[in-house]
């Protein structure tokens, strides 16, 4: 609140000015066919990782059923689960991202 501020809640000042917009992560599944070579591909030229990174979030998805490979705004993560999804299938492989609210 500000000085002038009588409590009306057409006064802007009385509310947060700023939110920041919900993030959502991009999680990889496990299955039993898509090759772990492909995985870490897909984890290196989609997300950013380096071999070494790429390789662990691939062996805790194997492992673990399932990894957060980022988080981002709604619109970068839908793209990116998007992009992956239909790399994995012009491939032939049933790999599969999906998103989820963060937090
Ligand atoms: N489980 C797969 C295999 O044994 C490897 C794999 C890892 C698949 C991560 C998907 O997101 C995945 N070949």
């Amino acid at each position: 609140p500000v000085p002038y501020d009588d409590g009306d809640l057409a006064v802007q000042e009385s509310k947060p000015e700023l939110k920041r917009p919900p993030m959502y992560k991009v999680v990889m599944l496990n299955d039993d066919y898509t090759p772990m070579d492909f995985v870490v591909e897909v984890l290196e030229a989609f997300f950013g990782m380096t071999r070494e990174k790429a390789t662990r979030v691939m062996l805790t998805v194997h492992t673990e059923g399932k990894a957060v490979c980022g988080v981002f705004t709604r619109d970068i993560a839908e793209t990116k689960a998007a992009q992956v999804n239909q790399y994995a299938r012009e491939n032939q492989h049933p790999l599969l991202c999906e998103i989820e609210v963060s937090g």
